[in-house]
């Protein structure tokens, strides 16, 4: 048991350190990515792009503890707003990504709250979580 941790651990950091830039380290740098880093080994995070007008994937289903990261590629800024207010990210700006973590199975509708559904009526998206 032990020594499978230790592997796990070991895998984990090797993937991170595959993934960085080969640059001096730098313990007071700020993580890339908090909200990756604060989840536990198995955790899954998917990836929605937002265009100026559109999500894509329009739909996404991910198991119940996975994370659905939105990045903004378009040139506008843009929201991922949930219909029901189980998030708002605000304004998330060209190259920004917001991270939100689904804990509870459902259906969730969202838009973007800059460009709203009533003008733009494709600019919608699903994420179905399921347990
Ligand atoms: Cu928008």
């Amino acid at each position: 048991m032990f020594i499978s941790r230790v592997l796990a651990i070991g895998v984990l950091i090797g993937a991170v350190a595959c993934s960085s830039e080969p640059t001096t380290p730098n313990p007071d740098a700020p993580p890339r990515d908090r909200t990756a880093q604060s989840q536990g080994p198995g955790a899954i995070t998917f990836a929605v792009t937002i265009q100026d007008f559109s999500f894509s994937p329009v739909s996404l289903t991910v198991k119940a503890g996975s994370s659905v990261r939105w990045t903004n590629n378009g040139p506008s800024d843009h929201t991922t707003t949930s219909n029901t207010g189980a998030w708002d990210s605000g304004p998330i700006p060209p190259g920004g990504s917001f991270t939100v973590t689904f804990d509870q199975p459902g259906i969730f509708s969202y838009h973007c709250a800059i460009h709203p559904p009533n003008l733009f009526p494709s600019f919608v998206g699903i994420v179905t979580v399921t347990p």
